[in-house]
Formats: structure tokens, C-alpha cells, sequence
């Protein structure tokens, strides 16, 4: 089995919804650190201009976006109770209040109590980069960068329902973790991680129960790795990792077409490559890689369909 490699950086909620399953899932994998802020020459090199924040590497496998690369690793550590058939629309529209709830956190973040800190920690002119690298992030898509206004109508209700459904409960669907947890936990822990703005998280004890049982998993057993050594690992890979499900051919395509990917509601980057794999859930595509004049060779990048938009283009 190829290690897998995690493409993260340490502040980044969205990659500690992955380190956390990583954790619970009890996979060693590769910490590969990547910069906060474009640009991000290695990483991109990768992706093929995917520019989110985490993509998990298998040898020459690119995924991108966390609500494939949750089932990726569900599928390597041979979990099979993360999404459990009898819960998987519940566990799909938790999915979907993370994101929300993650939304609502960024604002809490520059909050004077919590920029007071990210000042303390980046220094006021990182923290302007950051900024402005965030503000380019949002331009383009169908969402726009989230406001104060948003934060206080969604995070005190949706925290305020998360107590009623943990209070008699250990997790959120029940007596075992799901992914509805881990998508649940990283918007929480982002917050947490900023001791200007933590207090607010405060109100909630069996979250706060429940968030400590959750922090108990752990980030698992991890080796660092460079960009550079991510890159030789791809270019040494000599397998494919395995399609996932059916070919879908209702959209008219076929493998070979050329086709250009990109998110729909941030970060709306465009990758271009020949289409390998439709299925119902995930699309692949594979391209030639190279970072300054090296050749990595052909890369696979599989995105998830819900969220992303794919249209064909001639060569
Ligand atoms: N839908 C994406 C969202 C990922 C996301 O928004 N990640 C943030 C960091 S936590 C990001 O990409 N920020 C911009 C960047 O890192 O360049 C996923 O689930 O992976």
C-alpha cells in the first residue's frame, strides 16, 4: 500500500478533520507541509492548480477536497463504520453543517479579541498577506467570504442544537463516531485554537465533553515530508490506486476527453487533464507533472463530484 500523504498545514481546520480521522482510523502517514498562502508552486505542481488546503497523495494519486478524501481513508483503513447505511443522508447533511459552521468561524476569528491574537502570532503584515490571499480565495465563486452578520446568526444556534442532540449521547448520531463528527469537530477546534475568541465555544458542556473525546483520538503516528520527497515519491510510484464505482456516461463524456475541473463555491481554480473515471461521486483526471523543469510524470487528481463543475475543452 502506498503511504498515504497528507498536504497540509498546521492551522488548517479543514486538514484536522483529516489529521483527527487519520488518528482514529490508526494509519501512519506522511506529514507534508505545505505553505499557508499562495503561492504554492509544489503543491500546485501536483494538483495541477488546485490550490484547498489538504490533498491527501497516494504514489501518483491526488485527492482533493476532504469529502472524498474522508472515504479514501475509510476505504485504506478498512473502517466501515464512518458512514453507517442506515445514517448516510444524516451523516451527508452533518457534512454539510461543517462547512456552514466552518463559514461561520472565519469571521469569529478577526473578531478584535481573536485578531489581537492572529497579530500576535503572524505579525500585522503575514496577517495582511493572509488576508488578501483569502479575499482572492473567495473571488470568483458562487459563496462569498462569509461576515460578522452570518457568524452570530449561525454559530450560537447550530451550537446550541449540537448540546440538545450530544446531551444524551456520546457522539453526534449515537454511541460510535461517524464522520458527522469529524466534519462537526474541525470548525469547533479552529475556534478553540484561538484563545481570544475560545470563550465563546464555552456555553455548551456536552460539546465540550464530547469535543474532549473526540481531541482524545489523536493525530495518529505521522513522518515528516518534504515537497520535494512528495514529489520523488510520485515520480517512483509505478501503479494506479483503483477507480471508484461505475462509469457514469449520462453527461455525455468518455475517458480521453479533455476536460477542465474546478469547485463551485471558493477557490475556483481550474485543473485541466484527460478524463480517466466518472463515477456517480468522483471524478478523475489524469495530467503530465513537472516542477521546475523536473518531470514527475502522469498524475491522477480525483476530485469529488458534489461541488465541483467539469466541462470539456479542445486540445
Ligand atoms: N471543501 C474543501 C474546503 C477546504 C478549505 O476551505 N480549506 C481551507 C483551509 S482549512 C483553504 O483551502 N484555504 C485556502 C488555502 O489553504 O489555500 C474541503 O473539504 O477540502
Amino acid at each position: 500500500m502506498s503511504e498515504p500523504l497528507l498536504h497540509h498545514f498546521d492551522a488548517s481546520p479543514f486538514s484536522e478533520k483529516v489529521r483527527l480521522l487519520l488518528g482514529y482510523c490508526g494509519l501512519q502517514w506522511g506529514s507534508v507541509h505545505i505553505p499557508r498562502v499562495m503561492p504554492k508552486p509544489c503543491f500546485t505542481a501536483l494538483t495541477g492548480g488546485y490550490r484547498k488546503t489538504p490533498a491527501l497523495q497516494l504514489g501518483r494519486d491526488v485527492y482533493c477536497d476532504t469529502a472524498l478524501i474522508v472515504r479514501v481513508i475509510e476505504q485504506l483503513s478498512e473502517t466501515t463504520s464512518l458512514v453507517p447505511l442506515d445514517q448516510a443522508a444524516s451523516v451527508r447533511a452533518m457534512e454539510e453543517l461543517g462547512d456552514r459552521l466552518f463559514m461561520a468561524a472565519i469571521p469569529i476569528l478577526f473578531r478584535p479579541e481573536g485578531r489581537a491574537v492572529l497579530v500576535e502570532q503572524l505579525g500585522e503584515e503575514a496577517l495582511a498577506r493572509f488576508q488578501a490571499d483569502r479575499a482572492e480565495l473567495f473571488s470568483g465563486g458562487s459563496v462569498s467570504r462569509p461576515d460578522d452578520q452570518f457568524s452570530r446568526a449561525v454559530w450560537g444556534p447550530t451550537l446550541a442544537t449540537l448540546e440538545a442532540q450530544l446531551a444524551p449521547q456520546p457522539f453526534v448520531l449515537g454511541e460510535h463516531p461517524t464522520l458527522a463528527d469529524f466534519s462537526l469537530y474541525h470548525p469547533i477546534w479552529y475556534v478553540r485554537n484561538n484563545p481570544g475568541v475560545r470563550a465563546i465555544t464555552e456555553g455548551y458542556p456536552a460539546v465540550m465533553a464530547w469535543f474532549a473525546r473526540m481531541q482524545a483520538f489523536g493525530h495518529g503516528s505521522a513522518r515528516e515530508v518534504s515537497e520535494a520527497a512528495a514529489h520523488e515519491i510520485a515520480a517512483d510510484c509505478n501503479h494506479w490506486q483503483p477507480l471508484m464505482g461505475e462509469f457514469d456516461d449520462s453527461a455525455g463524456m468518455a475517458a480521453g476527453d479533455s476536460i477542465a475541473v474546478h469547485a463551485v463555491d471558493y477557490g475556483v481554480d481550474a485543473v485541466h487533464g484527460r478524463l480517466v473515471h466518472l463515477s456517480a461521486e468522483t471524478l478523475t483526471l489524469e495530467r503530465k507533472a513537472s516542477f521546475e523543469g523536473r518531470e514527475i510524470g502522469a498524475v491522477r487528481v480525483h476530485f469529488p463530484r458534489d461541488g465541483f463543475a467539469f466541462t470539456s475543452f479542445d486540445t
